[in-house]
């Protein structure tokens, strides 16, 4: 996968809205969200040339909502027949979730024929529900992720800082002011959410709406779900043999987080691999926002899910 060529689509880029972005030093709206230059690129590209395949599984989220995770999950879950979550050689003990399940937005047309072979491939990207290639709404199934408004916020911002992208580090008040705002990568969130929400309900055999903390609190009950979705629910056999245990085991944070291949090295030269895993909790917002900023995104949240049959606030632990 090459990321390194020249800048594409400079003159519609450039004609597009532009502010300060929390991850990069510019974010660029486009139909609605807010992207990155690179992402830009990625999306006109996939616009204009992805051809989805009926097979194909496209794992989409709000950055910072558990991709990583799930690309594993995905990844070891579709491919059980050929790699058993025990295997000593399965492939995620040496490669990351994001080498194994590639971001759409990273790869050119030319790298799309590197999947080719592939009966089932699996893609994943952060593009809103308006945004997405006319063929990935027609072919394949779609598995849409997201996770606490508030969580989702200080995953990012550390991943900002850590990433360093921007000229300088940016502060937790004007990273929060940016995201309130909805100019946050693929946001605003609440609207990138809704979209697949939508969806999810309208076309309930093609779009799978998925959450963070479900995944957390009932792990068996979200992969068997899931399972079923894909078309690929486990067999008797499978569940005796305790296989959605191990797929389970497999993808926790506790093992990727310490695996080589997961500490080291970086994602297309830029981003340190272990900057995916960093703690991993539910709740984590309480050890970083005040309860003025917690009280203001729970606002927006509320004002933004109401009639929508959509609730933060469901899950009674939570
Ligand atoms: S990205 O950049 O959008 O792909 O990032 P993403 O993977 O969506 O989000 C990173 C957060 O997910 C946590 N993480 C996990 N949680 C549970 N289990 C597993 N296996 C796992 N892997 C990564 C990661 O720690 C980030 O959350 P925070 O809250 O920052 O710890």
């Amino acid at each position: 996968m090459n990321t390194s060529s020249a800048p594409r689509y400079t003159d519609l880029i450039s004609s597009l809205p532009k502010e300060e972005g929390i991850l990069e030093p510019y974010s660029y709206q486009y139909q609605g969200f807010w992207y990155s230059p690179v992402g830009m690129q990625g999306i006109i590209d996939c616009q204009q040339h992805f051809q989805a395949h009926k097979n194909d599984t496209f794992l989409v989220t709000s950055p910072k909502s558990g991709t990583t995770w799930l690309k594993a999950i995905l990844f070891a879950l579709i491919n059980r027949e050929a790699y058993h979550p025990q295997d000593p050689h399965h492939p995620l003990l040496n490669k990351t979730p994001h080498q194994l399940v590639p971001f759409l937005e990273l790869l050119k047309p030319s790298d799309y024929d590197l999947f080719s072979n592939s009966s089932n491939r699996i893609f994943a990207c952060h593009i809103s529900s308006v945004s997405l290639p006319k063929s990935i709404m027609q072919e394949g199934k779609i598995v849409y992720l997201c996770r606490d408004i508030k969580d989702t916020f200080v995953s990012l911002f550390h991943f900002s800082n850590k990433a360093n992208f921007r000229p300088s580090a940016i502060s937790l008040e004007d990273a929060f002011n940016l995201f309130c705002k909805g100019v946050t990568l693929s946001g605003p969130i609440w609207d990138q959410i809704l979209g697949y929400w939508k969806e999810s309900l309208e076309r309930p055999h093609k779009v799978l709406f998925m959450r963070y903390e479900e995944m957390m609190q009932e792990p068996h009950l979200q992969l068997r779900r899931l399972a079923k979705f894909l078309g690929k629910p486990f067999s008797q056999e499978e569940e005796k043999s305790g296989l959605p245990d191990q797929i389970i085991k497999l993808c926790s944070f506790d093992s990727m987080s310490k695996l080589e291949v997961n500490k080291t090295g970086t994602l297309v030269g830029a981003i340190s691999n272990d900057s995916f895993f960093r703690s991993g909790v539910v709740g984590d917002w309480k050890n970083y926002l005040t309860a003025e900023m917690a009280s203001k995104l729970d606002q927006i949240t509320e004002k933004k899910f109401r009639d929508s049959g959509l609730s933060f606030t469901m899950l009674p632990s939570i």
